[in-house]
This record gives structure tokens, sequence and C-alpha cells, in this order.
């Protein structure tokens, strides 16, 4: 039986050890539990101290019911209310330095290389998000984290009004944050700012349709990628999009709308893998063997995880027993409604947009189309890789 570790959640007390033997992907479940009672082994010659080490080892558990994340604007308010205190408690928790948020967040940093820029990228964040959820439900069990749509603030005709960027959501889009659950925030990169539609840009349905058009994981990454299926690259276009910490891979989870935005990103990940399922592709065995670019994001390259690789990432263990992404809220002219106080039906389109909440005080407009958004790239990596 799996000790149970202080301020873990009773949800969290399922023995993993038991049902190691009745599953059919017995060794990435051991490797993945075993990181509990070994040493993490982490890469290069970067250390986190022990207590860290010892404090992560307790976030890779299995919990026992499924999370559904759904979309924020979807999300019921007493859960986002849990998921924002949830997370205002792992930053506030100082018995780690320089408290917990900031630990987990500085793995980011540190397994920088592994993560992006190549095909393991949809792997790794997939892992990352799930030791941060679990993370979240030792201080407020059973919170999950919810994903940020971008397309439902992008089909805005303006979407520097996004209720996202408000005291009910994630605070203020311009400048030092001082409204919502992250205001004041302080992080080794400076007070929390963000600067939201000045470069960069959002996501549309197109992307996302380019994304399910491909068939294999290289389709959709780098480095052999078209930039129309680069999820990654679409992904980099909205971190510079919201500005601030978020437009550095080094500072990006310091604003926690990074888990939120990487959550989207995974979950279009998982439509795609249930594409690839019904055209008969295994996506467990969907990673480059050799075309994969440098040589961290060789399949059999350490994750930065303990014992985990690169190719363990891609399993279905971790797509079907953590959690599952619930559809985002879709209308048409028969069913007008989005469901959402937030969100309302454009009916030419037949999907629902984001509301405004006010004139903005900034009284720019949005440069649309891509030869606009071409002068206006300034990429996530390549504003951190020389
Ligand atoms: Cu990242």
């Amino acid at each position: 039986m799996l000790k149970r570790q202080d301020g873990v959640s009773a949800e969290f007390s399922q023995p993993l050890w038991s049902t190691m033997l009745l599953s059919s992907i017995m060794n990435l479940r051991a490797l993945f539990v075993a990181l509990v009672v070994v040493a993490v082994a982490w890469v290069d010659s970067h250390t986190v101290d022990s207590d860290t080490e010892n404090w992560i080892r307790t976030l890779f558990v299995q919990p026992r019911t499924l999370k559904m994340r759904r979309e924020l604007r979807d999300t019921p308010r007493e859960n986002l209310q849990n998921f924002f205190q949830a997370i205002n408690i792992l930053k506030n928790d100082r018995s780690l330095k320089p408290n917990k948020y900031d630990a987990l967040c500085s793995l980011h940093a540190i397994l920088m290389d592994i993560a992006h820029h190549g095909p393991n990228f949809l792997g790794w964040h997939r892992v990352y998000l799930i030791l941060f959820e679990n993370a979240l439900n030792q201080a407020v069990p059973g919170v999950y984290v919810p994903f940020w749509n971008n397309t439902l603030d992008n089909s805005m005709s303006k979407p520097s009004l996004s209720s996202l960027f408000t005291s009910d959501f994630l605070g203020n889009g311009r400048g030092l944050v001082s409204t919502g659950p992250f205001r004041h925030w302080n992080t080794p990169h400076g007070l929390l700012r963000r600067n939201i539609d000045q470069h960069g840009w959002l996501m549309d349905n197109i992307d996302e349709a380019n994304v399910m058009s491909r068939f294999y994981l290289e389709d959709i990454t780098y480095p052999n990628a078209m930039n129309w299926s680069n999820v990654e690259e679409m992904h980099n276009n909205v971190h510079v999009w919201v500005g601030g910490q978020m437009s550095k891979i080094e500072s990006a989870c310091y604003d926690p709308m990074f888990w939120m935005h990487h959550a989207y990103i995974d979950c279009i990940w998982e439509k795609f893998r249930a594409k690839q399922r019904a055209n008969g592709i295994d996506p467990n065995l969907d990673y480059p063997l050799f075309s994969f670019g440098e040589k961290r994001h060789s399949p059999n390259a350490p994750l930065g995880f303990g014992w985990l690789l690169v190719r363990h990432a891609i399993h279905d263990y971790f797509a079907e027993s953590f959690y599952r992404c619930a559809e985002t809220p879709s209308c048409s002219r028969q069913r007008p409604s989005c469901g959402s106080i937030w969100l309302e039906c454009d009916f030419q389109r037949e999907q629902c947009v984001t509301r405004p909440v006010r004139k903005t005080i900034w009284g720019y407009g949005r440069i649309r189309g891509r030869f606009s958004k071409i002068g206006g790239r300034k990429t996530f990596n390549r504003l951190l890789k020389p």
C-alpha cells in the first residue's frame, strides 16, 4: 500500500501497486509510480533542493477518480474558485523555497530543452500538467485544471475585451496584474504582468482543423511539421499574445494562464489521437524514430522525470488514467445557448464567442491577416534561443 503523504487527499490513497498487475500498461504505470520511491533523476547539472525533490515525488500518484477538464467559461463558479484557491495555497506555501508553486514551476525552465522545439513537446507538457493537477489536489481535493480555448476570444472583434481579463477570471491583461485571483503576485521574473494583444496571435478554428487534417505526431510538431499544422508554433504565438511572463519559456508558468493554455493544447492533441485511433494508427507507437530533430527529443531520451523516457509520455496511460477533456460549448440557430453567461452565440458562424466586457481604453484595433501576423512575429522560442 502506498503510504499517504501529509496533506495528500484521500482521493490519492488508491494503491497503485495492486492495480499494476491487472494493467495492460503495467510497465509504464510501474515506472510512473516508481518515482515515488527512487531519487528523481534530474537531467544535466541542474538540481532542485532535496525538500522540493521529496515533495515532487509525492505528485506521482494516480487519482482514484478521473478529472473532467472543462473550458474556463464552462467551469462552474465553485470549481473555478477552488482552482484559484488551490493555486494560491501552493503559492503561499513557503515550506519549500521559495514556495511550492514556484518550485514546481521552476522545472519548466530547468527542463526547457527537453520539453520544447520537438515532438516531445506534447507528451512532456502532458505529464507536467498532471503533476501540477496533483499538486493542486493536495491543496484542495477534487480540483482540475480548466482549459482556455483561446479561439473563443479570437472570434471576438476585439479579443482584448475578453472577460477573461477581469477580476472574474484571470485579472487584468495589461500592465502589472492588480485584479483577480493572482493580483500583486511576485515571481522570480518580477511582479506578474501581461501585455495582451500586442504581439503574437490567438488560434482559430482553422488552426485546429489543420492539426486534425494531419496523421502523425511528426506532422504536427517540430522539426517536420509545416508551419500551418505545427501545434507548438501555434501555442507559442498565444504565449506571445498574452505577453509579460507568459511570453518567455523560462518565465511562462509563473503566470497561471500557462496551465490553462497548455490544458487546451493537450485537449487538441487528445482529439488528434482519437482521430488517429479511428484511422487505425496507434498513438502509443506514434513517435518519430529518426526524424525527431535534436537528440534530447529522441524516443529513448530521459523525460526529465525519474526513469520516464520521452516515448513513455505519448502512452495512453497518461491520456486515459487521469482526466478527460469536455467539449468546448457550441451553439447553432436551433440551439442558441452556449450555456455560460460569459459566452454568446455567433449565429452567422454558429459558434460560441466570448462576450466583451467593456469598451477598450487603449483605443486600438486588431490587425488581422497572415501578412500582419508574420510582421508581428516574435516567437516564444526565438525570444529565448538566440
Ligand atoms: Cu512549455
